[in-house]
């Protein structure tokens, strides 16, 4: 490149970055995607979870929830007071938001169970309406052929054991596995994707370390038992399901993003290294048989404090899939001041202007990054990204919802995935986050994630601009 060609580019890239992102987002930046590029076995769909679409709270026997007592109790963490009380009223909605999901060809459904609404004291009573609501639910989407992805574990854990101790009583683990076995048993003939867990660090960090989630508790020590249950049951319900459901695919989640060093300076290196351990490697290794990683962060001895004799054989499982849930990626500074990690996570605001409704960085390539980051671990064979999407404050103009940014997100993530499987990585699957707006935890409604959107006062559904960007790809051949 001559100096000349090179001066233009660069003014050209520097007038780029420097637009509206609402006008970046109308320029297309690369070829467009085909669904056939991703191979045939490619899973796709679109994810939820309980709480954040059901409403429904107390209805047909449903036993109160650690989130329906947070937002009841605490209405000051959660924004605008919001609560999922109703959501998108989708324990009423079911039927017409699947025939939706239908008339959009999408083949895969991610949702998940609400524990306290089959079991309302978390074990022994078993609430059969609740079960016939998800039997309704897993029979309404394989008649339309939209295959169901459960995950166990979505954040909504029974009141009733949350008053035990929650998390921090180590009877969770026979309390899980009696929830698991009940499950895996009633659905376990149609439903054969199951996912564990969804992002076990999102609800330790927060419910016991950052007390924005339920309980709201501020405790090292709690998050380090938490964790250790948490990994704990991770291998106990894989088990229950392997042995109940035949045939089955048996995954759990991870929410996971690339941490890179603000500066090249040896602090900063290592602080990046101890906030990877804790946004990314704290679960799946000793999931993996690799034990916690405590050699990159001392710390973590405490969490094998909470280890009885045995424990090491219990860690590990051997999943089919393993979730990825990328939407953005880190960038860690040396801070002395913090406790335990000496890290400190720049603020997205203060590196890019390219910045989610929740300010999150858009960082595209740090999915291909984190493919190839988890795709390096030996015992994960076969990566699902099971979360992906981003929140951006829609407005509705004449009855539509026209979203160029999110489905330049979505494009731009995808083609990173492309990426990756071109160049071998075992990537197989795609579910973006979400099908709906709906409850975004201590966000409240505010952020807007779904490709569906919601009008709240009626309930009312728009498929966005990316929905029906989504619809006409997955109706490629
Ligand atoms: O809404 C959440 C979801 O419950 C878990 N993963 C991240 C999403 C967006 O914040």
């Amino acid at each position: 490149m001559t100096r000349k060609e090179y001066l233009r580019l660069t003014a050209l890239l520097g007038l780029y970055t420097a637009m509206p992102r609402e006008l970046r987002a109308a320029i297309p930046t690369a070829a467009p995607l085909r669904r056939s590029d991703f191979g045939p076995g490619f899973v796709w769909g679109t994810a939820t979870a309980s709480y954040q679409i059901e409403g429904a709270w107390n209805e047909d026997g449903k036993g109160e929830g650690i989130w329906d007592h947070f937002t009841h109790h605490n209405r000051g963490k959660i924004k605008h007071h919001d609560t999922g009380d109703v959501a998108d009223d989708f324990y009423h909605r079911y039927s017409s938001d699947i025939e939706l999901m239908h008339r959009m060809h999408i083949p895969a459904s991610r949702f998940s169970i609400s524990w306290p609404r089959v079991l309302p004291d978390g074990i022994g009573r078993i609430n059969e309406k609740g079960l016939d609501f998800y039997h309704r639910v897993i029979d309404k989407c394989l008649e339309h052929g939209v295959e169901p992805w459960v995950t166990c574990y979505h954040w909504d854990l029974p009141q009733r054991l949350q008053d035990k101790g929650g998390w921090l009583n180590r009877d969770i683990i026979r309390w899980f596995e009696e929830y698991t076995d009940l499950i895996s048993r009633r659905f376990g003939d149609r439903v054969k994707n199951w996912m564990v867990f969804n992002e076990p660090l999102s609800f330790t960090l927060a419910g016991y370390m950052a007390g924005v989630h339920p309980p709201g508790h501020i405790s090292f020590h709690e998050f380090y038992r938490s964790i250790h249950h948490t990994v704990l049951c991770h291998g106990a319900g894989g088990r229950v399901l392997r042995r109940n459901v035949k045939d089955g695919n048996i995954g759990t989640t991870f929410s996971c993003g690339m941490v890179d060093p603000r500066r090249d300076t040896r602090g900063d290196h290592e602080a990046a290294t101890r906030l990877d351990v804790i946004i990314n490697r704290l679960f799946i290794e000793p999931l993996l048989g690799m034990g916690y990683p405590v050699r990159d962060l001392p710390a973590l001895r405490h969490v094998m404090d909470q280890m009885l004799p045995g424990d090491e054989v219990l860690m590990p499982f051997d999943f089919d899939f393993t979730g990825i849930q990328n939407y953005t990626r880190y960038v860690a500074k040396y801070c002395g001041l913090i406790p335990v990690i000496h890290a400190l996570q720049v603020p997205p605001h203060q590196l890019t202007s390219d910045l989610t409704q929740m300010g999150w960085e858009v960082n595209a390539e740090g999915m291909y990054r984190i493919l190839k980051k988890f795709g390096a671990y030996p015992g994960v064979r076969n990566m699902i990204i099971t979360e992906n999407g981003e929140a951006v404050a829609d407005t509705v103009v004449n009855g539509e919802i026209n979203d160029p940014q999110r489905l330049k997100y979505i494009q731009d993530y995808l083609h990173q995935v492309l990426r990756a499987k071109r160049e071998g990585l075992p990537v197989n699957g795609y579910f973006i986050w979400s099908f709906l707006d709906n409850f975004e935890w201590a966000y409240g409604y505010e952020p807007r994630l779904g490709i569906v959107g919601v009008d709240y006062r009626t309930q009312q559904r728009i498929v966005k601009a990316s929905g029906k960007w989504y619809s006409d790809f997955l109706s490629q051949k």
